[in-house]
């Protein structure tokens, strides 16, 4: 029976409030959509097959809302995960919309911004806690500078980390058992964002006090604004074990950061993408920080969500196609070159291994008249992608 491409729980697609709720207001239009409420999302997302929800403190309680006001919002936004049976895998902190965040949160220039800003995060991690969350994102949207007189890059690393740290220790102080997901941004809003890509995140976690509870949350679009291969991106998280939350989108390269609906764009990386996090067992949460296009209207929002679930589910068995295509696999096999011996010989150091290593002989001519029928390769990935294979 063909496929149904229908996204189940099982699939852990999620979507952020701010997602679906996207208003369509851009820098230079006014919103075309009327808002929608916490509870009407978490609606939306059951109907189409989703699993959970994630917000910003504020996308759930705004910033300034009365005990009243925030207790109404929380009662229906509970009822509507119930009557649904959507979670909240995620939550996150805003701490780039309101103006005292202008120059950066945990960067800031200002001690009083920086302190406000752990204060804003601990009750956002303490609202995503008593929701279920177990993965805390951090995306440091104002982090950064137009005017790098303003700031030493060091000191900038050293206040986050002091934030992060801090944090840590209040999750674990609270026994809310979070893991921090962070993600990177090259720019935009500011015009250069610290920590610009995954790769910066992965080697500024190890500096942290606990190293263990802090992971990476990439985003297709970010690496591919910095002009990173994004597969390769999430390849090196993986393998580090860091990959604790995903934002998948789609962008084209060298324009702002556009948030296209999953497999819009770039069909390859995409399909990759797919068969990485499929082939290796990657069981968080699939999460569309995505939006539809500006022109759209309630329906054309409907669309693209569940045109981000369809196409994930397009791409995984794409994926389970091309791993089980033995054209693709006998070339792979012909193509990889395994020498036991050999690799015995390069891993492991000793002083014997580089003596017989500096001892070895290499015909680098015969060497190269090993085929690698890469085009061959691509054309058969190309097709299984293109639904002919
Ligand atoms: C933007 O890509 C950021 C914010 O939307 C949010 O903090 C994070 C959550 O996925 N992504
Ligand atoms: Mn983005
Ligand atoms: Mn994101």
């Amino acid at each position: 029976m063909a496929a149904s491409y229908q996204p189940s729980k099982s699939d852990k697609f999620t979507f952020g409030l701010w997602t679906i709720g996207n208003p369509g207001r851009d820098p230079f239009g006014e919103p075309v959509r009327p808002p929608l409420k916490p509870h009407e999302i978490v609606k939306i997302v059951g109907e189409l097959g989703g699993y959970g929800v994630n917000f910003h403190d504020n996308d759930l309680i705004p910033i300034d809302a009365s005990a009243s006001e925030r207790d109404s919002i929380l009662r229906d936004f509970k009822k509507a995960l119930d009557d649904h049976g959507v979670c909240v895998p995620m939550a996150t902190t805003n701490l780039f919309s309101d103006p005292i965040f202008r120059d950066g949160a945990f960067t800031s220039n200002d001690a009083r911004v920086r302190a406000y800003a752990l204060q804003k995060t601990m009750n956002a991690m303490d609202l995503g806690a008593s929701l279920g969350a177990k993965t805390y994102v951090f995306w440091g949207g104002r982090e950064g500078t137009e005017v790098d007189a303003s700031k030493d890059p060091r000191d900038g690393i050293k206040h986050f980390r002091d934030a992060l740290n801090f944090l840590c220790e209040y999750s674990n102080d609270q026994g809310y058992g979070l893991r921090f997901a962070l993600e990177a941004k090259p720019n935009e809003p500011r015009g250069d964002i610290y920590f610009a890509t995954t790769g910066n995140y992965l080697g500024f976690i190890e500096t942290l006090d606990h190293p263990e509870m802090v992971g990476v949350n990439p985003e297709v679009a970010h690496e591919t604004m910095a002009g990173l291969n994004f597969f390769h991106a999430v390849g090196q998280a993986l393998e580090a074990g860091k990959l604790f939350h995903i934002d998948l989108n789609d962008q084209r390269p060298g324009r702002y950061d556009q948030d296209f609906r999953f497999g819009s764009e770039s069909f390859k990386i995409c399909f990759f993408l797919v068969k990485l996090l499929e082939d290796s067992g990657y069981e968080g949460p699939r999460h569309f920080d995505a939006h539809a296009y500006r022109t759209e209207d309630l329906e054309g929002v409907k669309a693209f969500a569940a045109g981000c679930m369809r196409t994930y589910l397009i791409l995984k068995e794409k994926a389970e196609r091309w791993n089980a295509d033995k054209e693709i696999q006998d070339l792979l096999a012909a193509i990889k070159r395994e020498d036991p011996e050999l690799e015995s010989l390069c891993r492991g150091y000793s002083a014997e291994k580089a003596k017989a290593l500096k001892a070895r002989a290499f015909d680098r001519k015969e060497i190269c008249r090993h085929p690698l029928q890469y085009e061959r390769l691509d054309q058969l990935t190309c097709e299984v992608i293109y639904g002919v294979r």
